[in-house]
This record gives structure tokens, C-alpha cells and sequence, in this order.
């Protein structure tokens, strides 16, 4: 279809507005309240047009492009209304630019100048609000307001946070948080969605005056370096400091971030940070230069495997590091004649590991994250995804708001039952069940899809037997779910033309945890529900490179791109690329080394697990007892603490090379600021270390280590750094023509056929008795990341979660005479830790939830180590413990 725009013929297709199509034909239409993606609301009226024909001039942002219409953007009576609403803007405001932190990058003062428009002309009395300052992040300041509402679309369509609105009506009318309350005392979760889209300075950074600011900075784009969402950011920066943080509107993410990628990389100029390497003088950590550590680190490692041989040293690699920097160390660990080398993905998904491999043949998650717009039905699982996977979880509640069925599985009540349709609340470690129930009833009712079954899939008719028992009325009483919503889930998840399933760590970290996600895998085949668009199972991957660790390598029984170590054709390649001699004995797991007399000395690069095990003060002993450890980190951890040699490493800020989130999406992390000290980013370390272990290294840049990992790991074969250089690649993509793989087992299984493998319930391996009576579950919260060594060093985040605490039942707080806010004792039969009381409804009776961010109150003083039998991760959501008021 054709129109015509200033005597300029443009084509369009229906559904696009005037504004649109003028935009795609590079003609200038000025907007404020315009947000794309978002309804259009037509408030501002700057984007104004004239149509022929129209009695009033046209909103073209709200206007639909129509055949043969004919439109001017610049006439004189356009012109003229767009400098009226320009001088009753300015007016209605404290518009100083000369004091005000937008300026250079504000839209109202671009357009003033544009349109040859100064400020006062109607002389109307300035609002006195006094602006807001009372949160760690945002200065609200009203009197810079011009009601765009941008802000409020922002909060609501965008991340969906559902904080603020417009409040009071006509001149009064002002953007609320809550009933007009402060943004700290409202449901604001601080993404500054609304900071990013304000047009001018109303929305402004806190400190904003010891700032550059946004015009006089330099951008460089980058990959968020906390969660598996993969975030991309553009990171400003002046005078090696980091300014300000935008998400990028051309990333996966559209321009979001959460909290913790907008606010929290304060930690990189932390004073903190380890600035030199430090080696153990009688008995106390001293600075030393990089070469005598090194030879030291060297010198040790080398005699410790002359005397009790390669098997007797442990590495972990790290999912906070580059995937160069993963290849590297354990290419180091290998040709040193070991894999012992693991990371975090042991204690996260080494159960979805171990499961899906044997259910599909591949681990990985089956579908990019922006493909849940296509789904109709989506099962959310022991996933707290508000808080964890933050912009994913706006993706959720989107994709909810449109019409997708949101179905919650978890015991806990969490961000995402609000939204949900439906919310299943099992009792914590009884998942098996439940999902074998759904099955039952799908079987019952013929739900299941035939035509899947038997072109896909092996093992359905073992299946089908080992399910009898699983009646909805067994399952009420097994896991709580009443029988009625197991069948509706049932019912949903079966009859949906597209249903797909996330889950995380509530479905993993149990002793169980491999057989549910046999489980999961059984569900989704049995309905054909995988490998389509829309259709998947979904392993949220939870650090920012742990898909990127695991795929380089980073586990003892696999090499880079997944060849097992014991097959000798794998194996044979990689010796070839390497040109060294490898063993093809798997390694040792990380929580197998802990507990392997075997083991002499440890080499942990970017991880810790002095705080991050399960009973860490068993962990803490054992890395205490080794004859020799090395911590290669950037603070000076529990971990590193208790180290002989501490290597001082780059942030993600301060070096290049490439994260892989959870789509699989290789992409490219950036230097920002300088390196503080004598840190080296860690691809350095290997590289100064590895000649000195006999271990051949030589690289340059880090683009020279891709090129290698290409070779060795056939999934990367086509990603080079040119190719991601604005866009990530989703792997597999094995030639450079690949455009990359965004959708896993479209036509068949990496195994074949998909196999069916029955699963029955267990219980924990520890049970709440009369001495020990609570089920105690560990986690996460937003504002915080794992240990905390980096969002704990944020002033902001502690201002606004300081200190630890215990999720209570109100009815068990009353029972034992607790009141909110009070400090407990919390024991279990390995420690105990003094905590603050959280009296909630979160929590069912009977059920504790503390997280695990807190060193000082570590939650893994408490956590039971029994292990999954096959995937050797801990059960660090089921343990007993008591209460005890202080
Ligand atoms: N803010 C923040 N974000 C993070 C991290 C962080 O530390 N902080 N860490 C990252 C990492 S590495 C990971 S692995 C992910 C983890 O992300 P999640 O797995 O979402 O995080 P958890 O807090 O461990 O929460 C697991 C969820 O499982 C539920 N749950 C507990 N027990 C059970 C059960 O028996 N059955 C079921 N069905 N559900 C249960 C809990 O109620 C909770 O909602 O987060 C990543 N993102
Ligand atoms: N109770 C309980 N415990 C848990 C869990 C739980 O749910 N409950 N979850 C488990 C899970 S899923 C995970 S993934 C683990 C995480 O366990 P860990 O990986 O041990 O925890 P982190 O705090 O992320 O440790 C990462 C370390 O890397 C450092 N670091 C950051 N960037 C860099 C870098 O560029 N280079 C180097 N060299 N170091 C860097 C950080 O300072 C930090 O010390 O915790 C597990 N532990
Ligand atoms: S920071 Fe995020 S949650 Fe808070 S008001 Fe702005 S958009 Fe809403
Ligand atoms: S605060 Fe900013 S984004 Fe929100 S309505 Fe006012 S000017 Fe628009
Ligand atoms: S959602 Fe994850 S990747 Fe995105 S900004 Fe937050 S922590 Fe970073
Ligand atoms: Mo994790």
C-alpha cells in the first residue's frame, strides 16, 4: 500500500501508523510520549500532522497509515501547533537546563532548540515540588514533569512491574507511585525501565552532580555481567569511571535491564579490589609481583603432581568468567594430565545435565527466550523469575497480559503467581509426583500426542504402566495440589497448541533432581511439546556464562563442544588441536573433590565455594587441610582467604572476549575501564602460567583464543568476533554461513529418538523431625548475587536488602511467640546462624526460606550435602533445621 508523505510516495502495510511509516522513510516526526512496542496514547500531541481531508490536525503516532492518504509534517499550521505545546511544556515547568542532569540528552530541550523556542512565554507560576531523593536510586522531580506518561507505560507494558501510574486528576494530575507514596515504599523493584525512557530530567540517577553526565560520556557496548539472561548494556563511561548504565534497545533485552545491571557495577571501583597478587608469608596473605606468584603457583602445582600424580589436583573453572578464559583453564587442567576440572554448573544444573542427556541427547535450553511470545500455555517451575531472571520475567508477565496461559508450579509464593492463571503449590522436593500426575491425567484423557510418540520417541509404553498410580487424588495427597487444578494444568499444558516449560533451581538442587527433569522431559514428549516454536523445555541457565563454561569444557567428563573424554574419536581431535596427550578418565566432580582424600591441591578461578557449598564449613575445612590452593578472584573472598597463592583478576568490565547466556547467544563483553593495580583479566594469568606448567599458550587477544575454540568446539565453528560484533550469534552454528540455531530438536533428538524414562517419588534425604521440625529452603533475592562479593560492595543494593533473613509462616511466628523483624537462632544438625524474622504468607506452614547471599549469616552453614546419585548436586533446597527466638 502507498502514501504520500511531503510529496515523498511510501509504501506500508496495513496496521502501521503515519508515524511509523514516516520514520521507515526517514522523515523527521518529533515525539515525547511515544514509546514503541507500547499502546500509543497520543498525550503529548508534538507528533502532530496534517492529513488532507482532516478537519484537526492528526496525533500520528495513534493515527493508522491508510491507502492514498496524503500528509504533511511540516506546514506552517504544524509547525505552529507543535511550538504551542512546546512553549505550554516549557512553561509548566522548572525547565533549567543549565542545572539539570538531562541536559544534552533531553528531548523537550532538542526540540526548543529545533524549533527556535525559548521558555516563560505565558508566564505561569512555577510548580514548587521539592524533588525526591529519599531512594538509593532515582530522584523523582516533579517540576520537570511534562505528564508524558512515558514512565508509566514503561512500569506497566514494558517490565510489567506495575509500580506507578497517573495519579489525581486535571491540573493536579502527577505520576504516583502506590497511593502517592515515595518509590521506596512502593512496589518499585528499581529497573529504571522509567529513568531510561523519561524524555527529560524529571527521572534522573542518584548523585547525579558527581557525575558526567550522559552527553559528555563515551558508550561501550556490552554483556551484563550477572545473571544468565545475558543482558545487553551500554556502559558510559568518562575518566575510567563508569557514568551511567542504558540498556541497549537493540539487544535481546530491548533496552532493559534490572537493578542490578542498571545500578550495581559499583563493585569494579570497589576499594576492595584485589590490586596485586599475594602469596602466604608465615601464615599471613602479603603482596607480591606477578612472577614471583606465578613460579610459586608453578613450582607447587608441578610437585604436588610429581608426588601424588595429575589426579591428586582439582581446578574450577567459573561461570562469571569469558568463555576464552573457560577454554584456557581447562585446557591448562587437561594438559597437566587431569580432568578434574568442574564449575558452579555442578551445584545448579548438573541434574537437567545428566536428565537430558539421557532424555534428548543435549542439556541446553531448547528455545531463546523471546520465542515465549509464541507460546500459549507457559509452565513456570521452581523458578523465582521476577527475581532471578529479571528481564526474562518481563518477557513472562507480557506474554501473560496478551493472552498466554501462566501456570506457577512452587511452593513459595513468588512475583510471578500474581500473574498466574493458575498456581500449583506442591510441598518443597515432592515435583515428582505432581508431574507424573499431569501425565496421568493427559494419558487418562487421550491427551497425549500420538503422532509425537511414535515418530519421536522410545520407551512411551514403560511410560504408560509406571503412571497408573498416579491418580489425582494420590498427588493431593502426596505434594497439597488439590486434584482439580491437576487436572486443569493437565489439561492446559496437554490441549495447548504450543506450550513450554521453564524451570530452575527449585527442580534440580535436590537429591531427586535428575529424575525430575526426567520428568519434565517425559511430560513435554509426551505432548509433543518440544522443538517448535513456542514448544520447549527450558532449563533457565542461572550465571552469566555457565551455558559458556559448560560448553568449553568446563566439566570433568566432557571436552569443548561436548565430546566425551572417554571417546577416543573426541578425544583424538582435541589431542590433535592441542597436540599434547590427554587422559581419558573422567574427573572428579566439584563436590566429589571436596570430599576426595585423593585430592592435594586446588586452583579456583572466579568461584566461592567457601560460602556457595552446602555445609560450608565442612567445605571450609577441606580447603583449609589442602597441601596447596590458588584463588585466582577479584576480591579477596572466604574462599581466597584461605589460599596460598590469590591471583588478582579483571572484572567483566575490564576485559574482552564473550558470555553465552541462556539462549545459547554468544556474545561480546567489552573493556570499559581500566584493570585496577596489577589485576590482569584471567586469559592473561592462564596465559602467563600455562608456559610455566609445560602447558603451550601464546595469545594475544582473546579473538585469537575464539578462533581456537571454533576449531575444537564444532557448535561455535561459526562464530567469530566479527560476526557478534553488534548482535549475538545462538549456537549451534558450526559454519560461518550458519545463521545460528534459536529453536534445539526441530526434526529429531541429538540421540535419536527421544527416550522415555519413568521416574518415582523420593523423599529428601533429610525430613523434619520432633528435634529439627522446619523444611528449610535456600535461595536468591533480586538485589542480591550469589556470595555477594560484587552486589553487596553496592551501596545502594544493601540500603535497600541489608542483612539476611528468614522467611516465617505467620501462624508458625505465632506459635513460637516470634514477632516480625526479631532476631532467631536457625540450626540444623551441621550449624546454626542468627537471622532476622520475615513473618509472611510467602511461606507455607512448616516451610523456611533464607538466602544464601550473606557471609556473615550464611545459609550454607545449615544446608545438607547429600548429593543427587548421578549428578552429584546437593540438596540445597530440602533440609531440616529448628527455630530458636534470641
Ligand atoms: N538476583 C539474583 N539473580 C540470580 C542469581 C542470584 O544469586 N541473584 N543467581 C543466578 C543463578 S546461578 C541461578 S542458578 C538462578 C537461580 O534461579 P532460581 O532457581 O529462580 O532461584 P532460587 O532462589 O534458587 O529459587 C528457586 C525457586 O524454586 C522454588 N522451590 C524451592 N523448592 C522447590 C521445590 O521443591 N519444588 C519446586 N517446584 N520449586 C521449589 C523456590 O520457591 C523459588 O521460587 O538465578 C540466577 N539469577
Ligand atoms: N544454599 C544455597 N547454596 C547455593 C545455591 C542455592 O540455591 N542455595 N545455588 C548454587 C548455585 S546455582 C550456584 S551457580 C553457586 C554459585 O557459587 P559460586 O560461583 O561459588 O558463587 P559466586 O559468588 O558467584 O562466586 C563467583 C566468584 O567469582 C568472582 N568473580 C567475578 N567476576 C570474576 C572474574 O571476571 N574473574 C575472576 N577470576 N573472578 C570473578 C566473584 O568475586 C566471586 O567470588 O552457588 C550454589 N550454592
Ligand atoms: S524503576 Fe522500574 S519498577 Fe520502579 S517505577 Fe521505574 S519502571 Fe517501575
Ligand atoms: S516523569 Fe518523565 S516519563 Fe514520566 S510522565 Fe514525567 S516526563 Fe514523562
Ligand atoms: S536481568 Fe540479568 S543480565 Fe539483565 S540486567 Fe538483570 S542481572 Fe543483568
Ligand atoms: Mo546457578
Amino acid at each position: 500500500m502507498e502514501l504520500t508523505i511531503n510529496d515523498i510516495t511510501c509504501t506500508f502495510t496495513p496496521g502501521q501508523t503515519i508515524l511509523e511509516v514516516a520514520t521507515a522513510h526517514g522523515i523527521f516526526i518529533p515525539t515525547l510520549c511515544h514509546l514503541p512496542n507500547c499502546t500509543p496514547t497520543g498525550a503529548c500531541r508534538i507528533c502532530v500532522v496534517e492529513v488532507r481531508g482532516a478537519r484537526t490536525l492528526v496525533a500520528s503516532c495513534a493515527a493508522p497509515a491508510a491507502e492514498g492518504m496524503i500528509v504533511g509534517t511540516d506546514s506552517d499550521r504544524v509547525l505552529r501547533a507543535r511550538k504551542t505545546i512546546l512553549r505550554l511544556m516549557l512553561d509548566s515547568g522548572n525547565h533549567d537546563c543549565l542545572l539539570c542532569p538531562a541536559a544534552g540528552d533531553c528531548v523537550l530541550q532538542s526540540l526548543a532548540f529545533r524549533y527556535g523556542v525559548g521558555t516563560g512565554t505565558f508566564g505561569r507560576p512555577k510548580p514548587r515540588h521539592r524533588p525526591e531523593t529519599g531512594n538509593p536510586f532515582i530522584v523523582r522531580d516533579f517540576s520537570k514533569c511534562i505528564l508524558c506518561g512515558r514512565c508509566v507505560q514503561a512500569c506497566n507494558e514494558v517490565q510489567v512491574n506495575e509500580a506507578i501510574d497517573y495519579g489525581y486528576r486535571g491540573a493536579a494530575t502527577k505520576i504516583v507511585a502506590g497511593c502517592d507514596s515515595t518509590l521506596g515504599e512502593s512496589d518499585c523493584v528499581f529497573c529504571g525501565e522509567c529513568l531510561q525512557v523519561c524524555p527529560v530530567g524529571a527521572l534522573s540517577i542518584h548523585d547525579a552532580r558527581g557525575k558526567a553526565r550522559l552527553c559528555e560520556t563515551r558508550p561501550v557496548r556490552t554483556t551484563c555481567p550477572y545473571c544468565g539472561v545475558g543482558c545487553q548494556m551500554d556502559v558510559h563511561v568518562k575518566d575510567g569511571r563508569i557514568q551511567h548504565v542504558l540498556g541497549a534497545m537493540d539487544g535481546h533485552n530491548e533496552g532493559s535491564l534490572c537493578v542490578k545491571g542498571r545500578f550495581a557495577l559499583d563493585f569494579t571501583a570497589h576499594p576492595e579490589r584485589l590490586r596485586a597478587p599475594l602469596i602466604r608469608r608465615d601464615g599471613e596473605l602479603v603482596p607480591a609481583g606477578w612472577d614471583e606468584a606465578l613460579d610459586l603457583v608453578a613450582s607447587r602445582l608441578l610437585a604436588l603432581r610429581e608426588e601424588h600424580g595429575p589426579r591428586s589436583l582439582g581446578f574450577l573453572a567459573s561461570a562469571r568468567c569469558t568463555n576464552e578464559e573457560n577454554y584456557l583453564f581447562q585446557k591448562l587442567a587437561r594438559c597437566m594430565g587431569t580432568n578434574n576440572v568442574d564449575h558452579c554448573a555442578r551445584l545448579c544444573h548438573a541434574s537437567s545435565l545428566e536428565a537430558l542427556v539421557q532424555a534428548f541427547g543435549s542439556a541446553s535450553p531448547t528455545n531463546v527466550m523471546a520465542d515465549v511470545v509464541n507460546a500459549e500455555v507457559i509452565l513456570v517451575t521452581g523458578s523465582n523469575t521476577t527475581e532471578t531472571h529479571p528481564v526474562f520475567s518481563s518477557r513472562i508477565k507480557r506474554a501473560a497480559r496478551s493472552g498466554a496461559t501462566l501456570v506457577v508450579a512452587d511452593p513459595r509464593e513468588i512475583g510471578l503467581t500474581r500473574h498466574a492463571d493458575l498456581w500449583l503449590r506442591p510441598r518443597p522436593g515432592t515435583d515428582i509426583a505432581w508431574i507424573n500426575g499431569l501425565m496421568h491425567v493427559i494419558l487418562s484423557e487421550g491427551l497425549e500426542n500420538r503422532d509425537f510418540i511414535d515418530r519421536r520417541t522410545e520407551g512411551s509404553e514403560e511410560l504408560r504402566e509406571a503412571l497408573a498410580v498416579y491418580t489425582p487424588a494420590y498427588v493431593q495427597t502426596a505434594t497439597g495440589i488439590p486434584a482439580a487444578d491437576l487436572v486443569r494444568a493437565a489439561r492446559l499444558y496437554a490441549r495447548a497448541g504450543a506450550a513450554t516449560i521453564l524451570y530452575c533451581m527449585g527442580i534440580t538442587q535436590h537429591t531427586c533432581g535428575t529424575d525430575t527433569v526426567l520428568a519434565l522431559a517425559n511430560l513435554a514428549m509426551l505432548c509433543g511439546q518440544v522443538g517448535r516454536p513456542g514448544a520447549g523445555i527450558n532449563p533457565l541457565r542461572g550465571q552469566n556464562n555457565v551455558q559458556g563454561s559448560c560448553d568449553m569444557g568446563g566439566l570433568p567428563g566432557v571436552l569443548p563442544g561436548y565430546g566425551r573424554v572417554d571417546d577416543d574419536a573426541a578425544l583424538g581431535r582435541i589431542e590433535g588441536l592441542w597436540k599434547m596427550s590427554l587422559s581419558k578418565t573422567p574427573g572428579l566432580t566439584a563436590t566429589e573433590m571436596f570430599a576426595s582424600p585423593e585430592l592435594r591441591a586446588m586452583y579456583i578461578m572466579g568461584e566461592n565455594p567457601a560460602l556457595s557449598d552446602a555445609d560450608a564449613s565442612h567445605a571450609q575445612a577441606r580447603l583449609a587441610a589442602l597441601d596447596f590452593l590458588v584463588v585466582q578472584d577479584i576480591f579477596l573472598t572466604e574462599t581466597a582467604r584461605l589460599a596460598d597463592v590469590v591471583l588478582p583478576a579483571a572484572s567483566a568490565l575490564e576485559k574482552d572476549g564473550t558470555f553465552t547466556n541462556t539462549d545459547r547467544r554468544v556474545q561480546r563483553v567489552r573493556a570499559a575501564v581500566p584493570c585496577p593495580g596489577e589485576a590482569l583479566p584471567d586469559w592473561r594469568i592462564l596465559n602467563l602460567l600455562g608456559p610455566r606448567l609445560g602447558v603451550p599458550m601464546g595469545y594475544d587477544r582473546p579473538e585469537e583464543i575464539m578462533r581456537e575454540i571454533a576449531l575444537a568446539a564444532p557448535i561455535y565453528g561459526g562464530i567469530d568476533y566479527r560476526r557478534i560484533r553488534r548482535e549475538g550469534i545462538v549456537w549451534p552454528c558450526p559454519d560461518q554461513a550458519h545463521p545460528g540455531t534459536p529453536i534445539l530438536h526441530r526434526e529429531t533428538f541429538p540421540r535419536g529418538l527421544g527416550r522415555f524414562i519413568p521416574t518415582h517419588p523420593q523423599a529428601p534425604a533429610e525430613v523434619p523431625d520432633e528435634m529439627y521440625p522446619f523444611v528449610l529452603g535456600t535461595g536468591r533475592v533480586l538485589e542480591h548475587y550469589h556470595t555477594g562479593t560484587m552486589t553487596r560492595k553496592s551501596e545502594g543494593l544493601n540500603r535497600i536488602v541489608p542483612e539476611c533473613f528468614v522467611e516465617m509462616n505467620q501462624e508458625d511466628a505465632a506459635r513460637l511467640g516470634i514477632a516480625h523483624g526479631r532476631r532467631v537462632r536457625v540450626a540444623s544438625r551441621r550449624g546454626e546462624i542468627s537471622v532476622r524474622a520475615e513473618v509472611t504468607d510467602r511461606v507455607a506452614r512448616g516451610h523456611l526460606f533464607i538466602p544464601f547471599h550473606f557471609a556473615e549469616a550464611a545459609a550454607n552453614v545449615l544446608t545438607n550435602p547429600a548429593l543427587d546419585p548421578l549428578a552429584r548436586i546437593p540438596e540445597f533446597k530440602v533440609c531440616a533445621v529448628r527455630v530458636i527466638p534470641e
